[in-house]
């Protein structure tokens, strides 16, 4: 077992004997000795053949034990005993925003609540608001997080549902049956979460097509299985509905299967004015002539009502086709004009990579200059930089640079903390010291909306403050993002010529995409940012490139599509 996972298992043992209701000193010990564990500076193997894991500060004898088996067996006897002592159904109780594991033994053992299903009964019957801690707030909050768990079940993010997609995509293409083949829907159009997957296959003989689909590995359940339409459900609870038309209607069923309702109820709206009507299964003269203008590409489906045509990640039904009429489509932001990334972590931090693997990873990606931002000293789960090693860290920067190893340009900077009153983790003259800054919030999620507002504003007008992390905080289906007024964020930026992060970490991707086309109206740069935690993490830039695609940015409007030479003037430092 690796070294992260020892640590979340002994995470859970804390967690489980809080539930059984250990003593305090015994619950901290396996909490903190995950903390250490995540943050060992040597190699645990080592450790362990070594006989020197014991002389870890923070892991006692009982740990050091559980830690050497966890790695040898990947399994512990007394984990798995603890488990089987507590109600499974309580690990997800455990999962609703605002339970931890005293509320949740309370739940338990006071209202006999082993799993959701029975929670909800118990806050729906008012039980819960009765409960000595808990009160009519708490339990509708409860309620509140059982009902967004519910919801969250049933969509994927979009990485997840591509990684399924795409073998099946290829594999369509492949069979001798088929023509043409695309998957469409909310995948196609570069949402954050997909609901569905809709593949769409030209054919004329569909029954082969057909029976390969539902026979796929991974399909779990076959729901349809028809001539025109078949309908699978993977393991992993995602759903696939396959259509496959004629090649003459091909063009008209993929625009219509990629939506979005919205741009397709416009698109209809625009072809009746032309005496069309418009389905997927192509065009209809309205006053029930025959001759109408057929698609062999989806450019001609646009054509025939005057348009050019429209990227998919635009069709969301927000002025797309008036952009187009009036020839104002941007020409969006594409992967391979990515020269550069700022805001990476090392193994200073909380990174997996050392500086030298990080830069030799850039480089290998082609790029001109390697951001490298560090925690600073307040999150110290992170292991965060103080000052000190911040210093040893430029210095180690500024010599990889002079040494001429490697061609990419790295970058010293920090992703420093934003403090509760809105003042930095490092002060202005540290600050100065390094070649670009990002400042995100990494605590006191439920500060209300004034307040957490204020203290970013407050951030973002310090000027050694290149760039705003991550500005929401969102986890995709995990965490909502905190309280926090966007516009008034965005308008500070553009005051103080601050760029807004567009961080492609693909459980953030945060500023949202329905931000950044009034962001950059408003004059805002936006920095596509992996916040890479290792070498490949540097590949979650192309996640980043597909929001601010939908977010209708154009190259121009992302600052590390510059050159080298024009971040540093950018950067004016
Ligand atoms: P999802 O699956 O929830 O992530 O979102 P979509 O956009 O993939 O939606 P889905 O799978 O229900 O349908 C695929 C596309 O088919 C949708 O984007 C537009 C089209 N479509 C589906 N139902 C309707 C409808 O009632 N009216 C119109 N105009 N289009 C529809
Ligand atoms: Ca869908
Ligand atoms: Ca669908
Ligand atoms: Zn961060």
């Amino acid at each position: 077992m690796e070294r992260n996972d020892i640590a979340a298992v002994l995470d859970e043992i804390a967690t489980l004997l809080e539930l059984t209701g250990e003593n305090p000193f015994k619950i901290r010990a396996y909490s903190s000795g995950a903390r250490v564990l995540e943050g060992l500076a040597e190699d645990l193997d080592v450790l362990i053949a070594e006989g020197r894991l014991a002389d870890v500060p923070g892991l006692g004898e009982a740990l050091v034990e559980k830690i050497t088996v966890l790695r040898r067996d990947g399994a512990l006897p007394f984990h798995q005993k603890l488990r089987a002592s507590v109600p499974a159904g309580l690990l997800e109780v455990l999962q609703i925003p605002g339970l931890g594991p005293k509320k949740v033994r309370a739940l338990w053992k006071e209202l006999g609540v082993e799993d959701l299903a029975k929670l909800k009964e118990v806050c729906e019957a008012g039980a819960v608001a009765e409960l000595k801690g808990f009160g009519a707030k708490t339990q509708t909050k409860i309620l509140e997080g059982i009902k967004n768990r519910v919801a969250y079940g049933k969509r994927h993010r979009w990485y997840q549902a591509a990684a399924v997609a795409e073998p099946i995509l290829a594999g369509l293409r492949a069979l001798p049956q088929v023509v043409h083949a695309e998957s469409a829907g909310s995948l196609r159009r570069n949402r954050e979460t997909v609901g569905d997957l809709d593949f769409l296959v030209a054919s004329s003989d569909p029954a082969p097509v057909m029976d390969w689909f539902v026979a796929r590995p991974g399909v779990k359940e076959v729901t349809a299985h028809g001539e025109t339409k078949s309908s699978v459900r993977f393991e992993n609870g995602l759903q696939a509905d396959l259509r496959v038309v004629p090649a003459a209607q091909f063009f008209f069923a993929l625009h219509h299967f990629t939506g979005s309702k919205e741009h397709n109820v416009a698109m209809r709206h625009r072809a009746l004015g032309r005496g069309l009507s418009m389905s997927e299964w192509g065009f209809k003269p309205v006053d029930g002539g025959t001759v109408a203008p057929g698609a062999a590409s989806e450019e001609e489906v646009f054509r025939a009502l005057g348009l050019p045509w429209i990227p998919p990640e635009l069709r969301e039904g927000n002025g797309e086709i008036e952009a187009a009429e009036a020839g104002a489509l941007p020409d969006l932001v594409r992967h391979e004009q990515i020269r550069g990334v700022f805001h990476n972590h090392t193994t200073e931090s909380d990174g997996d990579a050392t500086l030298e693997q990080m830069a030799a990873a850039a480089e290998g990606r082609g790029w001109e200059y390697l951001g490298v931002s560090d925690h600073s000293k307040s999150s110290f789960q992170a292991r965060g930089l103080d000052e000190a090693r911040l210093a040893a860290q430029v210095a180690a920067v500024a010599r990889l640079n002079a040494s001429g190893r490697f061609r990419v340009r790295v970058l010293a900077g920090s992703e420093v903390d934003i403090l509760r009153d809105g003042t930095l983790d490092f002060a202005d003259d540290v600050l100065a010291g390094l070649d670009f800054v990002v400042a995100s919030v990494h605590n006191l999620f439920t500060l209300d909306r004034e307040a957490q507002t204020a203290r970013i504003i407050r951030a973002v007008e310090n000027e050694h403050v290149d760039m705003l992390g991550h500005l929401t905080g969102r986890l995709i289906n995990r965490r909502e993002p905190y309280e926090v007024d966007i516009p008034k964020v965005i308008d500070a930026c553009a005051a103080n010529g601050t760029c807004i992060e567009l961080n492609a970490n693909p459980w953030r991707l945060d500023m949202d995409w329905r931000w950044w086309r009034h962001a950059a109206e408003k004059g805002v740069l936006c920095s596509i940012n992996p916040d890479a935690h290792d070498v490949e993490q540097l590949g979650f830039t192309e996640h980043g490139v597909r929001v601010a695609r939908k977010g209708w940015l154009t190259a121009g409007q992302v600052l590390n599509t510059r050159p080298l030479a024009g971040v540093l003037d950018w950067l004016g430092r």
